[in-house]
């Protein structure tokens, strides 16, 4: 059993189709330009906030950082090779935007671009579709300097930026994303200092909120009218890391817990996007906490331009209480508790709970409330692997753990959710931000003293239950006419 899942997880689970997944679903890995590309001065690219976050002492563990990461911008055909191997159709990566526009302002980088057209080839020879992420957390240090998300500004730069990678490999990628995860980059940003930059200012990181999703609008926007003016069709989506919030008994305290968490890491970002206001409760707490969201005329109007699809990148379910374990509905400054509890449930290498039926209840309220398609931009699990006599990785934990979520996305499907893809995260061992390299996430094992890629037993799996889920999909579509 791995020494990090306190209850037993892993089952022997051999590939099989997964009922209720159609031929046209889409499969994917994802990655993401600073955990694997390294190359981090090379060609023109400049600093991104988590190059210099990395330099600051205590803030990665062993003091790690995306220098090489796996080397990807130097082994990417190696990389594509082994994406095809897995047959997985399509490949989630972002752009470095520092590598595209340095320091984000002014004309494009012909070399940065040079390396995301080499991948495009290669995609492309290998039949694989590309879905690009224009921002996954790398914002040029330039920016941060005046003022980073937290400032109006960078939200017109990032619109900016959209568009020039846009008009340069518009007519390649239909599959666009504008932003990763942006509770991430403000949260854990702006207001913890758990991620680059590392500040803990509330209030500032309510500003980056807004500023994000005006962002993403404004790109969205130029986006829209580029495709169009030049004919390219456009999929067009922003990824949210998005779980539930379950109430630890029928207290109203506990209702309003659930209400809270809901409400700042979910309804905060999915109401402006979808029905173009922020939800009044959600704006009424932040006024409790002292923080304001900056908008400004006409900014909700872009924000909620159309999006096709909606990114979920899903990893736990929490269950929350609304009183402090001595049972206080106030924390020491006075304010409503919201308190994460935490279960008696398996976990992996992060000290996650692993919580599958939360990503169907979420993918169905999605479906409900506000009824976007979806893709799974992000699901997996980072377990302490260990290489076999044999030299291979037998990470049945991390094969249970994708078993159980695939299925958890079919049971969504049958509920009426319209959920068209799945991506595992991650195709690579990475560098998990201020985790450093100790946390795996790939499905393909990274030896990082030698760069050498191993296809875990995982990989495999999913390699195999794709091509078993196409076959049988394919079959359950064929009418009897075409049949035999
Ligand atoms: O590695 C990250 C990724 O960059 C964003 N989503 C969560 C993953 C695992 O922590």
């Amino acid at each position: 059993m791995n020494p990090d899942t306190p209850r037993p997880y892993a089952r022997h689970l051999t590939p099989r189709a997964v009922p209720g997944l159609p031929a046209d679903f889409r499969w994917g890995v994802a990655t993401a330009a600073y955990q694997i590309e390294g190359a981090a001065a090379e060609d023109g690219r400049t600093p991104s906030i988590w190059d210099t976050y990395c330099r600051v002492p205590g803030m990665v563990v062993g003091g790690e950082n995306g220098d090489v990461a796996c080397d990807h911008y130097h082994r990417m055909p190696e990389d594509v090779r082994i994406i095809e191997e897995l047959g997985v159709g399509t490949y989630r990566f972002s752009l470095a935007w520092p590598r595209v526009q340095p320091g984000g302002r002014g004309p494009a980088n012909a070399k940065g671009l040079d390396f995301y057209k080499r991948l495009l080839d290669e995609l492309e020879a290998r039949n694989i579709t590309p879905w690009v992420t224009l921002y996954h957390w790398d914002l040029p240090q330039e920016l941060e300097d005046a003022g980073g998300w937290p400032a109006r500004d960078t939200a017109l730069r990032f619109a900016d930026y959209a568009a020039l990678a846009h008009e340069a490999l518009g007519d390649r990628i239909e599959h666009w994303t504008t932003l990763n995860e942006p509770w991430c980059s403000a949260m854990l940003g702006y207001a913890y200092g758990d991620q680059a930059p590392g500040r803990t200012d509330f209030p500032a990181a309510i500003r980056a909120v807004h500023h994000l999703l005006l962002g993403h609008g404004l790109a969205a926007r130029r986006l829209r009218g580029a495709a169009a003016a030049r004919g390219h069709a456009l999929d067009l989506g922003i990824t949210l890391n998005l779980g539930t919030a379950t109430p630890e008994t029928d207290s109203p305290e506990d209702a309003a817990a659930c209400r809270r968490a809901d409400g700042m890491g979910r309804r905060l970002y999915l109401d402006p996007l979808v029905r173009g206001a922020y939800p009044q409760d959600v704006v009424d707490d932040l006024a409790l906490r002292g923080a304001e969201l900056p908008v400004e005329d006409g900014d909700l109007d872009a924000i909620a331009t159309p999006i096709d699809v909606l990114g979920v990148n899903f990893y736990r379910g929490t269950l929350f209480s609304g009183v402090t374990e001595d049972g206080s509905p106030l924390d020491g400054d006075g304010l409503p508790v919201t308190r994460g509890v935490e279960r008696d449930l398996p976990r992996t290498a992060m000290d996650w709970e692993i919580t599958p039926t939360a990503l169907t209840d979420l993918l169905v309220g999605l479906e409900t409330e506000y009824g976007v398609p979806t893709v799974v931009t992000e699901n997996g699990a980072a377990f302490h692997d260990t290489v076999a006599e044999d030299g291979r990785i037998h990470d049945a934990d991390r094969t249970t753990y994708l078993a159980d979520h695939i299925d958890a996305v079919a049971a969504a499907r049958a509920a009426g959710a319209d959920v068209r893809g799945y991506f595992a995260w991650s195709l690579l061992d990475n560098f998990e931000w201020s985790y450093g390299y100790d946390k795996r996430f790939g499905i393909v094992r990274v030896d990082y003293d030698t760069q050498a890629r191993t296809l875990k037993d995982s990989a495999l799996w999913y390699r195999d239950t794709i091509r078993l889920t196409r076959e049988s999909g394919a079959r359950d579509t064929r009418t009897p006419d075409t049949e035999g």
